[in-house]
C-alpha cells in the first residue's frame, strides 16, 4: 500500500509538472525528426560496421555522442509508405490501414502531427512524403513529387495546392495524376531538402511556439545518385563486400526466390552507371530514364566527366562471372555511400545552426531511416525480409535536457514507438489506441532494457510487387526469430540470433529447438491478439497476378 501510495504521489507530481509546462510553451522541447530513406545502420560509422568506418559519418555520429544511439531499433513493416505511416500514427499497418506502398493513407486519422498541433506546436514536414494523398495536420509542408528525383526535383508546397485547388487539400489525388502544383527546383534534392529545414528553424527560431519538423530525405534511395561534388568520393576505396555476397539460400525458399540480387536484378545503367561501351557516356540498361534526362546540361557534362574514366576502366578489365559480380558489388556500395555523405552534410548543417542559435539544448534531435537495407549481405540490394539487416532501423536521438551524451540503448524499441515518445516528452497525453510505448525512460534511466519489451511483431504484405519478397510475418525477441513466410508458400523459419547472427541456418525442423519454438508460437499468437490482428490480414494473391508479377519483373 505504501508503495502504491508513494506511486500515486509520484504521478501526481508529474502531472503538476506537466501542467506547468503545458502553460510555458517556450520550455516545451522542438522536435526535429530527421528520416533519411534507406539508410542501413550499417553505412553509419557510429554502428561501428566495417562498412560505415570506410564510409565515415561524422555528423550522424554527433547524435550518438552527445546522445543516444539505439542497437535494437525495429520497424514492423520493411517498407517505405508503411514505415512511414506507423511513424505518424503509432499503430501497426493493419491498423492505421497502410500495409504497403500504393496504398493511400487515411489523412483523416489521428496523427502525431495534429496531436502535437492541437497542443500548441507548429507543424512542418519537407521532404518524402509518399504517401499517396497530401499531407494533413502540417502548418507547413514541402513535399517531393512521389519518390522524388535526385536531380531538379520536383517539390509539392502546401501554398501551390490552396491556391490551384479551392478545396485546399485534396487527398484523393494519386502521385500517377499529373499534379499541377508542382515545381521544379534546380539543385540536388538532399541540399535543397536540408536548405528547406533551415528556412523553416530559421522562421520559427524566436516564436514562443515549439516546433515539430520531419525531415525526409529522398537518400540514399535508388537510384543512388550522389551530389556533384562527390562523385568521386568513394573511387579508390575498396569496401569489404559480406561473406554472405555468394550464397545459395538453403535455409529459404522465400529467400530463393526473391528479385533483389545485386549481380543478378540490378539495372546496369540506371542503377551501377554503366556505360554500353568504352568511350561513350551512353548508359547501360536504364529503364527509366527521366533521372538523367532531368539533368541541366551543365551537371550532365560534370557526371560524365566523373563517371567516363572509371566507366572506360571497367571495360578495359573485361571482367565477367564471379569477377564481374564482385565489380558490381563496390560499384553499388560507392555509389550508395557517397550518396550518403550529402545526408550526413546536411545534419551537420542543421546541428551547427541549432548550436549557433542557442537551440540544441531544448531541441530533440532524431534520426533515423524509414527501414534498414541490405548491402550485399545475401547477395542482397533493398529490404522488405524480416531479416536483421531489412528489419532494423537506425536510430540516434540527441537531446541535452534529458539523454546524457553517450548513452546506448539496447532495448526492443520500434517505430512504433516514436509517436508515443515525441508526445512524451512534449509532455502530451498519449491517446490509449497507440499501439507502442513511449521510450523515454529508457533514455533518462528510469526504465530497465531488459523490461521494456520482450518481443517484436512484424508483418510484410507487399506481394506481389517490385523484387518479390513473398508476403511474411513473424516475431522476434533478443535471442530468437520465428517468420511464417504464407504467400504463395507456406513456410516457416527460426532462428537463434545468438550463435546464427546471419541467419543462415533455419532451425524449424531440429529438435533441440522444439520448445523454443512452441514458446515462440505462442508469443506470436499473443502480440496478434494484443495488435488485434485478424483473419483477414493473411489474404493471399492469386496466383495468376504472382504469375504475371513474376514475368513482369524478371
Ligand atoms: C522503387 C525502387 C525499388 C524499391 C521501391 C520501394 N525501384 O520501385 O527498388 O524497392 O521503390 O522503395 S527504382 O528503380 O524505381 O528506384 S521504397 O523505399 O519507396 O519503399
Ligand atoms: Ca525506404
Amino acid at each position: 500500500l505504501i508503495s502504491l501510495l508513494v506511486l500515486q504521489s509520484c504521478k501526481e507530481n508529474k502531472s503538476e509538472a506537466n501542467n506547468t509546462d503545458v502553460t510555458e510553451n517556450s520550455k516545451r522541447p522542438n522536435i526535429i525528426y530527421i528520416m533519411a530513406d534507406d539508410h542501413a545502420a550499417q553505412a553509419i560509422s557510429a554502428y561501428g560496421h566495417p562498412i560505415g568506418q570506410l564510409a565515415p559519418t561524422p555528423n550522424i555520429d554527433r547524435l550518438a555522442k552527445n546522445g543516444a544511439i539505439f542497437k535494437n531499433n525495429f520497424c514492423t513493416n520493411s517498407i517505405c509508405g508503411p514505415s512511414r505511416a506507423v511513424v505518424l500514427t503509432g499503430k501497426h499497418s493493419h491498423v492505421n490501414g497502410f500495409r504497403m506502398n500504393g496504398d493511400r493513407f487515411d489523412g483523416s486519422q489521428q496523427t502525431l502531427p495534429k496531436l502535437l498541433k492541437e497542443a500548441g506546436y507548429n507543424t512542418a514536414i519537407v521532404g518524402k512524403w509518399h504517401l499517396h494523398g497530401y499531407p494533413e495536420g502540417f502548418d507547413h509542408w514541402n513535399i517531393l513529387n512521389d519518390q522524388g528525383n535526385y536531380y531538379n526535383p520536383q517539390f509539392i508546397k502546401i501554398q501551390d495546392t490552396v491556391h490551384i485547388n479551392k478545396k485546399h487539400i485534396d487527398t484523393t489525388a494519386h502521385w500517377t495524376t499529373k499534379l499541377p502544383d508542382t515545381t521544379v527546383v534546380k539543385g540536388y534534392a538532399t541540399d535543397l531538402i536540408t536548405d528547406y529545414a533551415i528556412d523553416y528553424i530559421d522562421e520559427k527560431k524566436n516564436s514562443d511556439q515549439p516546433f515539430f519538423l520531419m525531415v525526409h530525405h529522398k537518400a540514399p534511395h535508388r537510384n543512388w545518385m550522389p551530389a556533384l561534388r562527390h562523385v568521386n568520393k568513394y573511387d579508390s576505396v575498396q569496401f569489404p563486400l559480406p561473406d554472405t555476397y555468394f550464397t545459395n539460400h538453403e535455409n529459404s525458399t522465400a529467400s530463393k526466390e526473391q528479385l533483389q540480387t545485386i549481380y543478378r536484378d540490378m539495372y546496369e545503367g540506371h542503377d551501377l552507371k554503366m556505360t554500353k561501351e568504352k568511350g561513350s557516356p551512353e548508359l547501360a540498361w536504364n529503364p527509366w530514364k527521366t533521372d538523367f534526362e532531368r539533368m541541366t546540361p551543365e551537371q550532365r557534362a560534370a557526371w560524365d566527366k566523373a563517371y567516363q574514366p572509371k566507366n572506360d576502366a571497367f571495360h578495359d578489365a573485361n571482367l565477367s562471372g564471379k569477377a564481374l559480380a564482385e565489380w558490381k558489388g563496390q560499384r553499388y556500395l560507392q555509389e550508395y555511400l557517397s550518396t550518403i555523405a550529402s545526408v550526413d552534410e546536411g545534419i551537420g548543417k542543421i546541428l551547427d545552426y541549432l548550436d549557433a542559435n542557442g537551440l540544441t539544448e531544448n531541441t530533440i534531435v532524431v534520426y533515423t531511416s524509414d527501414q534498414g537495407f541490405y548491402l550485399g549481405e545475401k547477395g542482397w540490394f533493398d529490404k522488405r525480409f524480416m531479416y536483421e539487416e531489412s528489419l532494423k532501423m537506425p536510430l540516434l536521438i540527441q537531446y541535452p535536457e534529458k539523454i546524457k551524451p553517450g548513452t546506448v540503448v539496447e532495448g526492443l524499441t520500434q517505430n512504433l514507438d516514436f509517436a508515443e515518445t515525441f508526445l512524451d516528452f512534449a509532455n502530451v497525453d498519449i491517446p490509449t489506441d497507440m499501439q507502442g510505448k513511449s521510450f523515454t525512460g529508457l533514455l533518462d534511466g528510469t526504465e530497465n532494457n531488459e523490461d521494456f519489451r520482450d518481443a517484436v511483431y512484424y508483418h510484410y504484405y507487399d506481394y506481389p510487387a517490385f523484387h518479390m519478397v513473398k508476403k511474411m510475418y513473424g516475431v522476434r525477441t533478443k535471442r530468437y526469430k520465428l517468420i511464417h513466410v504464407y504467400d504463395d508458400i507456406d513456410e516457416w523459419e527460426l532462428y537463434d540470433l545468438q550463435i546464427d547472427p546471419k541467419e543462415l541456418t533455419n532451425l524449424i525442423d531440429d529438435e533441440n529447438y522444439d520448445e523454443i519454438e512452441t514458446k515462440l508460437r505462442t508469443r506470436l499468437a499473443e502480440l496478434q491478439q494484443q495488435y488485434k490482428v485478424t483473419e483477414k490480414e493473411f489474404e493471399k494473391a492469386p496466383k495468376q497476378r504472382v504469375d504475371n508479377a513474376y514475368k513482369q519483373f524478371d
